[in-house]
């Protein structure tokens, strides 16, 4: 009680210095209902960090007053967005949700002509758009934009900001929410900040980890891992200009950002809220697991990262509460699930369910995507997985070497059978992947390519062989149905759902060739969407399969909000898992009893088989199914609680009560 009393005497004396002039009288009200209600949170996260600066006071009342200006500078439309989404909160768990993830330039050229492309992101059933970043970057390497220069421009040949702003509105419109990148642990060398902090200006010097001489670094750097090994060793850069040696953990034109720095922390939320009042819907917190240093650790998922985020996540809530953060951490699991809270990041992304059915696929067993996910799949109520099988980046194997030895599997070993099988290099395996950063001194290595190429359709279709081509079309069928019903929003990487081959192009270019990511990173062309219309096409065959699973993960609400329970079988070529629909998802759920079979079905048993043989499964597990009769939505076949259950290869079955 009385730090309550104290935190409201405290923000009431502040709050006569902030400049409020800007704000109408009912902003003016909201912004204080929203202070009276997060501000306690906010002081305690910021002084956490912040509190030992002499200035400390000086920093919280230019946080405040930039809260107030960006909250005067959203728009209405926006603000009664907040007020809806404040209502639902959890918009995002509904089963409607279907993710896309795209470059821009990939995949339409330009903003004005992604506008044009928006019905065929309506035809395919996407909700949520999350568009590769897209802001002023250095010409040449800009790491796939992940460099900016300026958070408020938009890259000159994309588009412009207005034309980003008129976007969002007509997405939203559509039904579709944007995500912006928010990259916030490093800026472009040609930043403002950074062209100041290499001109010798001391305050934006201290925007940065900036050295006199190596000294230091060489204490930081035994402890860090290498993060693209291939094109610079260590992590920190020499910059000839100021005669200082930076800190970039990414590439040498990516510095990382001084987050000690209580300016720093405000100079960005203010960033952040402009994209917010762009119009975005979500951000995705790109290497979040870096933006904290700490002397004698690997400077990874440091406890004030953690603190740092939620004290970004009160600004948003302040100032932009429909905004929602991802968490793009691809960090060793039991610290990826640490993000994931509604005071934190609401969405993450699901590295380990990625890189284990990439597991499965390669070992065709499903003993440690099941232990795993047992161990970590479930997190909060509140939140969601963002569940992927590709993305624009390389698949790295990031299970927990603990889960592996218990089930006796050798995790360094498996690591280089798994890097071994995607680049080619295994006898018999369907994969035409591409290592990705390896590094000389522990052999470690990534893997690069598309989806398509990496489940074998590549090879198939150079040699012509229509069974192969089946089964990696099967391949492609099985990893999206995992996503689409294991609970969260399944995110399809553009180009995926037309079964993109890999793009070798990139070696020919310079800016490009050292940085085998740009393998699977492919233009989606209008010949490419009339192929995936055209009957008896690859393209075709693989459009028309998801676009039936997705349309049954739209029908039911057993897809969306709910429980999942993993089960582990006697048959280890078998994925198992139940869902069971949570009682606010839909009214109709709430009214259904075990004998009642029009309804909607509130469980779900998936089972995905992950062999080019027959399996059978235990009719046992379908008890579990209360209901007499029980269906399956993919084959539309009626079964029994009586029958083992048969797949066929790569067969994918969504049994539900009937
Ligand atoms: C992210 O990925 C982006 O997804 C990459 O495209 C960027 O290059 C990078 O940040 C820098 O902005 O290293 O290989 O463990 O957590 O943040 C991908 C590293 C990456 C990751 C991740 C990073």
């Amino acid at each position: 009680m009385s730090t309550k009393y104290d935190s409201q005497r405290g923000l009431d004396r502040l709050l006569k210095e902030i400049d409020m002039s800007m704000l109408t009288p009912s902003d003016k009200r909201v912004f204080l209902a929203r202070l009276s209600e997060h501000f306690e949170a906010l002081f305690s996260h910021f002084t956490h960090v912040y509190g030992y600066h002499y200035d400390c006071y000086y920093h919280l009342r230019a946080l405040l007053n930039t809260l107030a200006k960006n909250l005067s500078e959203r728009t209405e439309s926006l603000k009664a967005l907040d007020a809806s989404r404040l209502s639902n909160p959890h918009w995002y768990a509904h089963h409607s949700m279907l993710g896309m993830a795209c470059y821009v330039d990939l995949f339409a050229g330009d903003l004005q002509r992604l506008k044009a492309r928006i019905p065929y992101l309506q035809s395919l059933g996407v909700t949520y758009l999350h568009l590769m970043p897209l802001y002023r970057s250095p010409e040449g390497d800009s790491d796939g934009g992940y460099a900016v220069s300026d958070y408020r421009q938009v890259d000159p040949k994309l588009g412009t900001v207005s034309d980003l702003q008129s976007l969002a509105t007509e997405l939203r419109n559509a039904g579709i929410s944007l995500i912006l990148d928010f990259v916030f642990n490093h800026t472009s060398d040609e930043h403002a900040w950074a062209m100041a902090a290499k001109g010798g200006d001391k305050n934006f010097q201290h925007y940065y980890y900036m050295f006199d001489d190596k000294s230091i670094p060489n204490q930081y750097e035994p402890h860090l891992r290498e993060i693209f090994p291939q094109v610079r060793r260590g992590n920190f850069t020499f910059d000839s200009t100021s005669r200082k040696w930076i800190w970039t953990t990414f590439n040498n034109f990516q510095w990382d950002l001084n987050y000690t720095n209580p300016e720093v922390f405000t100079a960005i939320t203010d960033e952040m809220l402009f994209l917010a009042n762009l119009g975005c819907e979500g951000l995705r917190l790109d290497a979040l697991a870096f933006i904290w240093k700490e002397m004698g650790t690997d400077c990874e998922n440091q406890p004030k990262a953690h603190t740092i985020i939620q004290a970004f996540n009160l600004c948003l809530k302040i100032a932009a509460p429909a905004v929602v953060f991802k968490s793009e951490a691809i960090v060793h699991p039991d610290e990826v699930v640490k993000y994931i809270d509604k005071e934190e990041c609401q969405l993450s992304y699901n590295p380990l369910l990625m890189a284990l059915i990439w597991n499965s696929l390669a070992t065709r067993k499903t003993r440690l995507l099941t232990a795993s996910m047992q161990k970590s799949f479930s997190i909060s109520p509140d939140c969601v997985w963002v569940n992927y099988v590709r993305c624009h980046d390389d698949i790295g194997w990031t299970f927990d070497d603990n889960v592996a030895w218990q089930l006796g599997i050798n995790p360094h070993d498996h690591r280089q059978f798994l890097n071994a099988y995607y680049t080619g290099q295994f006898e018999g395996s369907f994969a035409n992947g591409v290592a990705f950063g390896e590094n000389p001194n522990t052999g470690d290595c990534r893997v690069c390519g598309s989806l398509a190429s990496l489940v074998g359709l590549e090879d198939a279709l150079a040699d012509n062989s229509i069974e192969r081509i089946k089964t990696a079309i099967d391949r492609i069928m099985l990893t999206h149905a995992i996503i689409l019903s294991i609970g969260g929003i399944p995110l399809i990487y553009s180009g995926d759902e037309v079964g993109l081959l890999n793009d070798y192009e990139y070696r020919t270019q310079p800016d490009k060739q050292h940085d085998d990511r740009w393998v699977h990173r492919i233009p989606l062309t209008d010949q490419d969407i009339a192929a995936s219309q055209k009957q008896g096409t690859v393209q075709q065959q693989i459009s028309a399969r998801l676009q039936h699973l997705i349309q049954l993960r739209k029908t039911y609400p057993v897809f969306g909000a709910g429980n999942t329970t993993i089960i582990g079988t006697e048959n280890q070529h078998v994925f198992v898992f139940l869902r069971q629909s949570s009682a606010s998802d839909s009214v109709s759920v709430k009214s259904q009893n075990d004998n009642n079979t029009d309804e909607t079905p509130t469980q779900l048993l998936a089972l995905f088989n992950f062999t080019e043989h027959t399996q059978q499964v235990d009719a046992k597990y379908l008890a579990q199914l209360k209901a007499p009769h029980l269906f399956d939505l993919v084959s539309e076949e009626p079964l029994s609680h009586e029958t083992t259950i048969t797949l066929a290869p790569y067969q994918i079955r969504w049994i539900v009560p009937k």
